[in-house]
């Protein structure tokens, strides 16, 4: 089988999505997600003028070497357009051999370790009260487990709070909007936030917090041990990761177990995390991480330490990617949970897919490959629309973390 064209999709059904569809000889194509959101045209550009002429006649089953190819070829190496580019190609291809060979794709990475896969739904508010409304909501809709998130007392908007009741979608049309931070108002409220979650939900509900990469080392530190009695799932992003060593400090302080690696998109990013065993679940996504190779191995790492999977899972990542996802999630040993914010019904039209959810659950369906597919009529009626994230500024105008 050879690769005989590959083309980059833009499309904008709610917010923008770039998508690479991969042809061969055999009439079989594949599809890989590349979206990067905020900075979506630099990885459609690093596919179109600077990958795609170097894939076409190769052997689309060659999944590591055109890896490596991508990879170390370049000669630059890692960065989120780098990666994401690659990951369109990998996931691409993997969709090909699932579907040339006529079984899903977890198949092809060990095959089913478990019956579903364990999803967590996003709750907000623009107060406790409103919070704990949403997340009464998501337990009827069968969520087990659940992200709360809350505005903050003294601070006009924060990450995570739909503007009007309903949907979160962080990324906005216009110039990158601005918010207010405050991280001393934040630990003053959060912990009373989740006394109220556990007092009227009770122990049996999975309860996760994204900090958003906010807090110091040592802030995070005093957080995690305030919020020990209620028993989290996992505190998310408690500090920027760069420096690694800074998880040290939180993990002498607390047990409350971390997550962390939406913005990783190499396994060096988290090198020390796991064999200092400083974090718990690894959140590095298939789009941002380079695609289901690099992860395979990476999760395969992961799993010697203790550290199980938690992928990113927000609507900027394309059903693409959600499809990719959850056959990887039901295939390896060291699986944790699955983020969910389902798409728009526009983008679920754009990307008819086999994946379902029930009783907060989800499963990737036995579809040959990844079993997603592109609407191309449909999409090209959605035109790209520029949108970037916010920005975050402390309440003396001094530039922060979003
Ligand atoms: O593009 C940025 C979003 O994906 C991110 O802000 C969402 O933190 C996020 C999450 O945990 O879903
Ligand atoms: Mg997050």
């Amino acid at each position: 089988m050879k690769i005989t064209n590959a083309k980059v999709n833009v499309t904008c059904p709610g917010r923008n999505f770039v998508t690479l569809k991969v042809e061969t000889d055999e009439g079989i194509y594949g599809l890989g997600d590349a979206t990067l959101n905020g900075r979506e045209l630099s990885v459609a550009s690093y596919l179109q003028d600077h990958i795609l002429p170097c894939i076409i006649g190769r052997d689309p089953f060659q999944t590591e070497d055109i890896w490596q190819y991508l990879y170390r070829g370049a000669y630059w190496r890692r960065g989120p357009v780098t990666m994401s580019a690659i990951a369109a190609i990998d996931v691409a291809l993997w969709d090909i051999k699932g579907k040339a060979l006529n079984t899903p794709l977890y198949n092809l990475l060990g095959g089913k370790s478990r019956e579903g896969v364990l999803v967590y739904g996003h709750a907000n508010g623009k107060d406790t009260d409103s919070a704990l409304e949403d997340v009464a909501r998501h337990i009827d809709a069968g969520y087990k487990a659940v992200r709360v998130q809350s505005g903050i007392p003294g601070l006009a908007s924060t990450y995570g709070i739909a503007k009007n009741a309903g949907r979160y979608e962080p990324a906005e049309r216009g110039l990158p909007s601005e918010h207010a931070w405050s991280s001393e108002l934040y630990l003053r409220h959060v912990p009373t936030l989740f006394a109220r979650a556990r007092e009227t939900f009770g122990e049996g509900l999975h309860l996760l917090h994204d900090c958003h990469h906010r807090l110091t080392p040592i802030e995070a530190g005093r957080l995690g041990k305030e919020l020990e009695p209620f028993h989290l799932f996992w505190m998310e992003d408690p500090t920027p990761a760069e420096l690694q060593d800074g998880f040290k400090i939180i993990r002498d302080h607390t047990t409350t177990p971390i997550s962390v690696g939406e913005v990783f998109n190499s396994i060096w990013d988290a090198h020390d995390l796991i064999r200092n065993q400083w974090i718990d679940y690894l959140r590095m996504t298939i789009v941002h991480g380079g695609g289901i190779t690099p992860l395979r191995k990476a999760a395969d790492f992961a799993s010697l330490y203790h550290v199980r999977t938690g992928f990113h899972g927000a609507t900027d990542l394309s059903p693409v990617t959600m499809a990719a996802a959850l056959h990887f999630d039901t295939a390896i040993h060291n699986f944790g949970i699955q983020e969910l914010m389902p798409h728009t019904e526009e983008t679920d039209q754009v990307f008819p897919h086999q994946y379902s959810f029930k009783d907060g659950m989800m499963y990737p369906g036995d579809a040959p490959g990844l079993g997603v597919a592109l609407d191309e009529k449909l999409a090209a009626k959605f035109e790209y629309q520029r949108a970037y994230l916010p920005i975050n500024r402390k309440l003396d105008g001094t530039l922060t973390d979003w």
